[in-house]
Parts: C-alpha cells; structure tokens; sequence
C-alpha cells in the first residue's frame, strides 16, 4: 500500500506531499528525505535535524474519516512510530497530547498533520520527524534513541517498520469498531492525562488537571471543577505543570 519517495534534500516532506496529495496522489504515498532545509513544526515553528540523524518523512492517508478526527489519524501514526521504535530499540516512548513522542520530559519525535481538500475528498499529510542519532536544539529538552538505548537504527529501518506498524492501524480508521480500539490505545499512550498541565494559548495560560480527550480529538482539562476542552489548533503548548 505503500511508495516511497526518498529525498536527499528537500525544503520539506509534508510541504511537497501536500502539493502531491492537491495533484490527486493517492493514498500511501511517502515522502522520506535525509534533510531538511525547511522542516515545519506547528504554528509556523522550525524542526531541525543533521542530515542522516533522524527519521524524516510524511505520509498521505484519505481515511474516511470526518475533519473533527484529524486527531486520530495522527494517532495512528504516533502509535506505529511508538510500536516501530520497541520493536526495533526496545524504546517505549509515551505520546504528549497533541503531537510528540516523549521519553520522560524530553522530545524525541514530533508530528505535523495538514488536512487538504481535494477533488478527490479529504487528504491527511502527516510528518514525522523521529532523533535517532542527534537530538534538537539547544534550547529545547529533547532526546534521541541513541541517547536512551544505545541503539543507531537507521532512518530507513524505521520507515519500514512504522509502515508495516500502520497497516492494521489504517485498516482500524475504516470502522466505527477499529476507531474505538485505536482511541483505547491512544488514551493508554497518552503521558499527559492525569497530570497537573500548563496550556498555553495565545492569549491565556490555564492549569488543570488532564483528564481525557474528547471524540474530536481536544485535551480535556478539569479546572477547578469545570472541563475546558481545548483544540490543538489553538495550543501553542501544554507543559507539565510543577507543584510548588
Ligand atoms: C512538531 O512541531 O513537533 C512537529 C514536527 C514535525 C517534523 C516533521 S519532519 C518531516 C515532516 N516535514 C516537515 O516539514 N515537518 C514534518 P511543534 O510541536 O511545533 O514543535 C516544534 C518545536 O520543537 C520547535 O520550535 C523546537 O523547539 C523543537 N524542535 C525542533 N527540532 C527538534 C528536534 N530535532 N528534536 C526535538 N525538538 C525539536
């Protein structure tokens, strides 16, 4: 189901998949690139990597899925890369609503899911940048696999696993009974529910407890007895909240 196309530099995976995915590519076509000269996070936020050193790459779904469970498509992808890494590293990260993989506090993956409209329906470009050997900039508490197990995967060891780990993932997203089993094992995943989190939006800061993700896909935090869902999309970031 899947074809690769591998870049050895390119300004961005997701930037030139989601001009395939408007060009009517189908689904499961890959974008895997070495390097990055514009690697996008979210909100307009850079991702940076040494070429060779991490997984980089993007993945065209057309899940029949509505707008609202973005959410779960991205799960999807954050799941496999999660199952890909024990089987190839015996690194279990846990995921952090919305969109990274985590080792304790620390990045060791993100994700960038960009809907487009086509002729053809919904197109889903998810990107993933996953440190295998180098870890991210300076400023930011990130990790890499090598750092935490020891062990030099190569990018596209990783690739290949985590589409063959999104192959049954992809086949949960057609059914209401596989959606329900892939939102069970998202929630299992997800580090962030039941714990004291900072989210960051534009405009205000709110702490609160974790307590669930709703059926669209938005953090549900428990603030002093009121539920406040919020939308990724207006997250600028959660952070785990200290005590004192
Ligand atoms: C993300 O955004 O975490 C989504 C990153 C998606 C990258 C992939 S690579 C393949 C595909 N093609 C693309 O162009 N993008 C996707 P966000 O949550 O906004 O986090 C971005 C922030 O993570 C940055 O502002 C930095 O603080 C930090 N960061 C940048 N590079 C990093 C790295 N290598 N490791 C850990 N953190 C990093």
């Amino acid at each position: 189901m899947w074809r690769v196309h591998h870049f050895v530099e390119i300004d961005s995976t997701n930037s030139w998949l989601v001009n395939e995915a408007k060009n009517a590519a189908p689904e499961g076509v890959v974008a895997h690139a070495d390097f990055q000269t514009a690697g996008r996070g979210r909100l307009d936020r850079q991702w940076e990597s040494p070429a060779g050193t991490s997984l980089l790459c993007s993945i065209l779904l057309r899940p029949p899925v509505a707008p609202g469970q973005l959410q779960l498509v991205v799960a999807a992808v954050a799941l496999s890369a999660r199952a890909a890494l024990v089987r190839l590293s015996g690194v279990r990260p846990d995921l952090k609503w919305p969109n990274d993989l985590i080792a304790g506090d620390a990045k060791l993956a993100g994700l960038l899911a960009e809907i487009v409209t086509t002729n053809e329906g919904l197109a889903i470009v998810v990107g993933i940048g996953v440190n295998l050997t180098s870890v991210g900039p300076a400023n930011v508490k990130s990790t890499s696999v090598l750092a935490l197990s020891g062990v030099t995967i190569s990018p596209r060891a990783l690739l290949d696993i985590l589409l063959d780990e999104l192959e049954h993932r992809r086949a949960e997203l057609e059914t209401e009974d596989g959606r329900r089993d892939l939102r069970a094992e998202y929630e299992r995943s997800l580090a962030t529910l039941g714990q004291l989190v900072r989210v960051e939006r534009r405009d205000d800061v709110v702490v609160g407890t974790a307590s669930r993700v709703d059926e669209v896909g938005r953090l549900v935090v428990n603030v002093d007895g009121t539920e406040i869902a919020f939308e990724a999309a207006d997250v600028v970031h959660v952070r785990r909240h200290e005590e004192s």
